[in-house]
């Protein structure tokens, strides 16, 4: 029977493929788990009084990286998990007896109404105690109304509430021993446990998808807007190293607070534009299954350019293809996944089309001051990432990991790939020859190269139709 949660997360660690390495090299590991329940948004988190004696009394490091990364949450919940959260982890932090850091992981966007980023935490714009305070009172609809106003410049309540975290990590220190970690957009892994290793759909990847899927084919985003993404492995081994370095300067500065940008723009900047190129080439090499068109996506920071594409390019298509689905009596479903998509492309066109510059002289500083072996064992320098690489094996990870297809698929998907370019093929060609029947087709001579093109067509037709009977 499975009684305790730490039995169902340990079961979950088992079946997760991030996992084997460890599985294979440390069979124990799981008895160096203890696994406790928790909701971030009752009361004292939720700890049984057991479990919260265990953490007083047993814990050394606190990594806070819980939080909701949903952009546009509502703010009242955004407030919760972000804010109050981090507030009920402070609370304990400072009763357990033997901490040494507590590491908040924030994010390098939390100031992103600003475009230099320097490694401090800024004063936000209003007052977080009173915040909460008056949230308290507002009910949903009010707080809905005021929510623009108070989020001023920053895009969403996400930016804002992790602005709001850092304040209150900053003020209700106290005599802890504090820092801050800020990953940009965090993406597949570039190494460990293996390169390409991702299982979600969040920030940019859920778009890459759609790109490969060929449903994707516009979108809002500067070419030359510097795109920083950072490996989930970069990150998590900086955080390490942030805590080790902060435990490790305890004697010489009893009380401190570090922020550490850990971003990859301004050491190895990689743009927009390349993300596209390296995406789409990607998918073009290793296509994904049932793709609904050939991957081809073009960006532009024009507003109306990109309006313009839309219609074409997506919402034509998937209306037609609906008008199909629903001729062969099964149910439309595209203009859903294009709305879906509009959504999800909303919330990131401010990150696409804006560039910023953070001051990464404090994680500079970190891996100057660890020694070579441990620089290898926990490397984070992001100077010799190869963008093309990582790229592909990000792209090959989403489909292997999170769509869950077989390398033994790909020639079937690389099949499907050519008869949609012949379709597209045909479609235009019966384009023109309809336009040119309708308008143009009056002389004789009109009619001449006309029937020379119909019987072009034709054996195309019919080269086509004996290349897909052959399969
Ligand atoms: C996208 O750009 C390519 C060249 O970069 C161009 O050939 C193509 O027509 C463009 N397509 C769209 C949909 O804008
Ligand atoms: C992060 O550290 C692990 C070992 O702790 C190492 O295997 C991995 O290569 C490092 N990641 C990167 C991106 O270098
Ligand atoms: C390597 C790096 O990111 N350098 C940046 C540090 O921050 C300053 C501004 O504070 C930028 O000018 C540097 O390019």
């Amino acid at each position: 029977m499975l009684g305790k949660t730490s039995d169902i997360v340990l079961i979950l660690i088992c079946l997760s493929q991030l996992f084997e390495r460890l599985q294979a090299e440390q069979p124990d590991f799981a008895e160096k788990i203890i696994a406790v329940n928790s909701d971030l948004t009752l009361l004292e988190l939720d700890l049984s009084k057991e479990d919260q004696s265990i953490l007083v009394e047993n814990i050394n490091i606190v990594f806070h990286c819980a939080a909701t990364i949903r952009f546009n949450e509502p703010l009242k919940d955004a407030m919760q998990l972000n804010v109050l959260a981090t507030q009920k982890m402070l609370a304990l932090a400072h009763r357990m007896k033997h901490l040494e850091v507590f590491i908040h992981v924030s994010t390098a966007y939390a100031h992103c109404d600003r475009e230099v980023i320097e490694e401090v935490v800024y004063p936000p714009p209003v007052n977080y105690r009173k915040l909460i305070d008056t949230l308290d009172w507002m009910d949903d609809d009010l707080v809905a109304t005021l929510t623009p106003k108070l989020i001023g410049e920053r895009p969403n309540t996400y930016t804002y509430t992790k602005a709001l975290a850092e304040y209150l990590v900053l003020q209700e220190a106290g005599d802890l021993n504090i820092a801050i970690v800020r990953p940009s957009i965090v993406g597949a892994s570039w190494k460990e446990p293996f390169p390409g290793w991702i299982d979600n759909f969040n920030g940019p990847s859920g778009i890459f998808i759609a790109a490969g899927k060929g449903i994707l084919r516009t979108m809002r985003a500067s070419n030359d807007a510097v795109a920083d993404l950072v490996p989930v492995d970069v990150v998590i081994n900086a955080t390490l190293a942030a805590a080790w370095f902060s435990g490790s300067q305890r004697v010489n500065r009893p009380r401190s607070l570090m922020v550490y940008n850990c971003t990859t723009g301004g050491i190895n900047p990689f743009h927009w534009g390349e993300v596209e190129y390296h995406v789409i080439s990607t998918f073009k090499r290793n296509p994904l299954e049932q793709a609904f068109r050939r991957p081809n996506v073009n960006l532009t920071s024009n507003h109306l350019i990109n309006q313009y594409w839309i219609t074409v390019s997506h919402k034509a298509p998937a209306f037609l293809y609906d008008l199909y689905l629903r001729l062969i009596g099964r149910e439309p479903r595209m203009m859903k996944t294009i709305t879906r998509l509009h959504k999800a492309m909303v919330v990131l066109e401010y990150f696409t089309s804006h560039s910023w510059v953070w001051n990464t002289d404090n994680v500079a500083m970190l891996l100057s001051h660890m020694s070579p072996e441990d620089k290898k064992v926990f490397n984070f320098d992001v100077r010799q990432l190869h963008w093309a690489e990582y790229m592909e094996n990000y792209c090959m990870g989403m489909k292997k990991y999170v769509l869950n297809e077989e390398l033994s698929g790909l020639p079937a998907a690389r099949k499907h790939l050519n008869k949609l370019r012949n379709i597209r093929y045909t479609f235009n060609t019966v384009l023109v020859v309809l336009i040119w029947r309708i308008f143009i087709a009056r002389s004789q001579m009109a009619r001449n190269i006309w029937y020379f093109v119909v019987s072009l067509c034709f054996k195309f037709l019919s080269y086509f139709r004996a290349s897909s009977t052959m399969r």
